[in-house]
């Protein structure tokens, strides 16, 4: 048989494609594992040659008390585990670029900052949230925001300060998610996505599994993503983590094979899209985690804590990545 050679992999593997049905997609999600893990390599290695990691850190910006009612997210105010009462960092433009220093000097290409807000509010907040998005490029890093659901005018000036991406997840399955979320429709949710577009803004869409729902539903989502044309430059694979105090704290944990697969189908839907190993990775394991990079995943989330829980230390995480062999941002000089 013939060696496969990069040419062919090039010409072959990397389609891009936005009318996947959620049967084609469940096709995937099913396949036999090295089945799916061998076609998910065949396109990274096509589309994104070199095995390059992207480092992005997260800073809780406004922690908790957060007036919609997500079933797994520790911040909201429905929830008993609302985590309020934490210092305010909102209108602490120096102190979070402090923080965004530190980040930079431990190796991490991206800024990713939170707001426990079903919206954005205009006024000093917002303000500050300017200052801070451009302080954030001024370092040389990328800036990403997550803070809900934002105007037309906001997402327009946050373009003009430089901001590189805006994170706005559809969690899950159109059908799935009035299980998980009542006061904000997904409707909403795809309008906010195509305000960030329109605005010139990178978008980061994903969702989480682990939250009750079916295959079907994993394929659905999987599916509303992969035919947002252009796809989302980022898409974070979260599995739940199931804090105290949530609806879904007695859920059990995602089997880690289940990220592979999603990781896996997600690279081969969404060729040129990074995929972030997001909330999880501690109950993951190395070897499940070295699986998912090795099924197209080339971000993870970068730091000792993620918004409100914990993430794998640095020092594990570059430890993680050379026992891999792939190259991280501070490893890579520009051939
Ligand atoms: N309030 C904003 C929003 O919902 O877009 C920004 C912050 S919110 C915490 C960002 C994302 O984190 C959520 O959309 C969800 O996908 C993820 N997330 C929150 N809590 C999580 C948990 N316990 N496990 C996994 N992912 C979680
Ligand atoms: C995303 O998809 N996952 C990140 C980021 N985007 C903002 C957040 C994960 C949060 C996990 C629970 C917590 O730490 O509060
Ligand atoms: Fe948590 Fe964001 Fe939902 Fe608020 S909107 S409860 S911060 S996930």
């Amino acid at each position: 048989m013939p060696v496969l050679v990069a040419k062919d992999l090039n010409s072959k593997a990397v389609v891009l494609r936005y009318d996947w049905t959620v049967d084609q997609v469940r096709d995937l999600l099913e396949r036999p594992l090295m089945d799916l893990l061998w076609q998910a390599q065949l396109v990274h290695r096509a589309a994104n040659p070199g095995y390059r990691v992207q480092l992005a850190s997260l800073l809780s910006v406004k922690t908790g008390g957060c007036q919609e009612d997500c079933a797994y997210c520790p911040q909201s105010m429905h929830n008993s585990s609302d985590v309020e009462g934490q210092p305010e960092l909102v209108v602490q433009v120096q102190a979070v670029l402090e923080r965004a220093r530190a980040a930079k000097e431990a190796g991490a290409d991206r800024f990713c900052m939170g707001w426990a807000w079903r919206e954005i509010r205009d006024g000093v907040q917002f303000e500050a949230m300017l200052a801070m998005v451009s302080g954030v490029r001024a370092l040389g890093l990328e800036a990403c925001v997550t803070a809900g659901m934002l105007t037309d005018k906001q997402a327009s000036q946050l373009a003009k300060v430089g901001l590189t991406a805006y994170n706005h997840n559809l969690d899950t399955s159109p059908e799935h998610y009035d299980q998980i979320i009542t006061t904000r429709t997904y409707q909403e949710r795809l309008e906010t996505i195509q305000r960030v577009r329109s605005a010139g803004i990178s978008l980061c869409c994903g969702g989480i599994i682990g939250m009750g729902e079916s295959i079907e539903d994993r394929a659905s989502l999987l599916c509303v993503l992969a035919n947002i044309n252009p796809h989302p430059e980022s898409v974070p694979i979260n599995a739940l983590v199931a804090v105290e105090g949530t609806p879904l704290e007695d859920l059990p944990e995602v089997d880690p094979l289940e990220m592979v697969r999603m990781v896996a189908t997600a690279r081969i839907l969404m060729p040129r899209s990074r995929v972030r190993l997001s909330a999880g990775r501690e109950q993951l394991g190395r070897e499940a985690q070295i699986l998912c990079l090795q099924a197209g995943a080339d971000s993870i989330f970068y730091g000792d804590t993620l918004l409100t829980t914990s993430n794998p230390h640095v020092e594990a995480d570059r430890e993680l990545l050379a026992q891999a062999g792939v190259h991280a941002s501070w490893q890579v000089s520009d051939e």
